[in-house]
């Protein structure tokens, strides 16, 4: 195990991780099955179908420099501020992200290196491959701990003046080297637009659109590549149905870029955000002491990928140790479509509760109190989603809300949550399911201080 927790003296408690150690306090929320999820690094265990992913999509970026064992506990100023998080984005909110102290997070996305990377100046392009944590829902294609690749591509402002060219001839000839594709993609938006994308300080119109440009390209290359890797697999899912690729940009908000997209990609009947992107911020660079660069950024889910590549149905199998997951991967064969093993039984379960209420402790429901006559104390989902993880593990394929409603008299609130028990490698017994359940619905009020209706 290397994950420990440490006693030191009454009120003090560290955690210690990989031989760093960390003080908590009441901002700790980390439980003990995420820090253990720490040392896994799925993303660089050999023939794992992420790591397999990882490669594919480094393969389209050549010269990249390739960063894959970067620590995942770091400060807000990393995570958040560096990256010109205002002091109260949701983001921030304990009930999103998981702390170990005030001032320690675990990374929410790949984007907490963003700026140490460019302070760097290793080099004019990255790539950051690592394991992301997040307070969020539970279902099919959700996990709290998942992978990101961070990329980024900036051109030096001093390289273009010593070749006597301009910024944007210098980018413009980039693009042109980037693979050409038949794709049809989808992007009605103009990069520059006066009131939701006005031009960074500093940049030309000619610089942006090149950029833009050369982003575009770039990732839209690896979403072909994917897709043909796809296309080449035997009965492959992601081209099953005979479709041609479409994907298309949809305008995106971050701090940290600007203009921003995501991409999505045309799946199962669906659109799939797959990454998001834009053009870093020029603040993010000058406070990196790289004044005189200028790019792009993208940070793509890497389980999204390899779900699509694989036809993957179920996130939490990306942690399986069960051979017949594992043994169907090899980095040194053709990409073949994952072949599920049998599906065992699900089994739904209900549980309805009322929330902790401020003003029922004094004295209970008065006879006719007026509508939202009582304040519900702070409830949010992702607690309800984390004790289920917490007592189920994987066993919870699913967790949703079903029914909400107040109590007209009393302004009570009552939420019911319906869970999907399904274990991915066996049968479940009633009797796990029932224990499980009860479980779960003790940790709620024991935890939340909801009651059991
Ligand atoms: C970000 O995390 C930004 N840091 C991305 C970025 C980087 C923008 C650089 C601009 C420049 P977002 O929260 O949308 O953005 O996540 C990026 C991708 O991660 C998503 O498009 C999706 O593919 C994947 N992702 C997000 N949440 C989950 C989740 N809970 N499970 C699996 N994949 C997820
Ligand atoms: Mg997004």
């Amino acid at each position: 195990r290397q994950v420990r927790w440490n006693s030191a003296g009454p009120s003090q408690k560290e955690i210690t991780v990989e031989g760093k150690t960390y003080k908590t306090d009441s901002w700790m929320n980390t439980p003990s099955s995420i820090l253990d999820a720490i040392p896994r690094r799925l993303h660089t265990q050999p023939d794992h179908p992420l790591t397999i992913t990882r490669q594919l999509i480094e393969s389209r970026f050549p010269g990249y420099k390739t960063h894959n064992n970067l620590f995942p506990i770091v400060t807000t100023q990393q995570n958040f501020d560096s990256l010109g998080f205002p002091p109260d984005h949701v983001g921030r909110s304990r009930t999103d992200t998981y702390y170990v102290n005030k001032d320690t997070v675990l990374r929410t996305h790949t984007s907490a290196h963003q700026a140490d990377t460019f302070r760097k100046n290793e080099a004019d392009a990255y790539l950051i491959s690592a394991d992301v944590y997040r307070r969020d829902a539970i279902d099919r294609s959700h996990y709290p701990v998942f992978h990101q690749m961070e990329g980024a591509r900036t051109w030096d402002r001093r390289a273009a003046e010593k070749q006597g060219k301009t910024l944007a001839q210098i980018i413009w000839e980039d693009v042109a080297k980037i693979p050409k594709h038949d794709v049809k993609v989808e992007d009605p938006n103009p990069t520059i637009h006066p009131e939701r994308n006005p031009l960074q300080e500093g940049h030309s119109a000619d610089e942006t659109e090149a950029i833009a440009a050369h982003l575009k390209r770039s990732l839209e290359d690896v979403v072909v590549a994917i897709f043909n890797a796809a296309k080449t697999a035997s009965d492959a899912g992601f081209a099953a149905a005979d479709e041609p690729l479409k994907v298309r940009w949809v305008e995106a908000y971050f701090p940290f870029t600007s203009p921003s997209w995501e991409l999505e990609v045309f799946w199962q009947g669906d659109w799939l955000e797959v990454l998001g992107s834009g053009i870093v911020q020029q603040s993010i660079l000058n406070h990196a002491s790289v004044p005189n660069r200028v790019g792009w950024a993208f940070g793509i889910g890497l389980e999204r990928i390899a779900m699509l590549l694989y036809s993957i149905p179920d996130i939490r199998l990306f942690w399986s140790n069960d051979k017949r997951f594992l043994s169907q991967f090899s980095a040194s064969s053709p990409i073949k479509r994952f072949v599920p093993f049998s599906k065992y039984p699900a089994c739904f379960k209900d549980v309805s509760f009322w929330l902790r209420t401020l003003s029922s402790a004094a004295g209970g429901a008065s006879p006719t109190p007026a509508p939202g006559a009582s304040t519900t104390a702070s409830f949010h989902e992702n607690d309800v989603m984390e004790i289920a993880r917490e007592v189920c593990g994987d066993v919870v394929e699913d967790v949703r809300l079903t029914d909400e409603f107040v109590h007209p008299k009393t302004g009570r609130r009552s939420m019911c949550y319906r869970v999907n028990y399904r274990h991915l490698e066996r049968t479940l017994t009633n009797e796990e399911t029932n224990d499980l359940h009860e479980k779960f619905r003790q940790q709620l009020v024991d935890k939340l201080g909801v009651e059991l209706r």
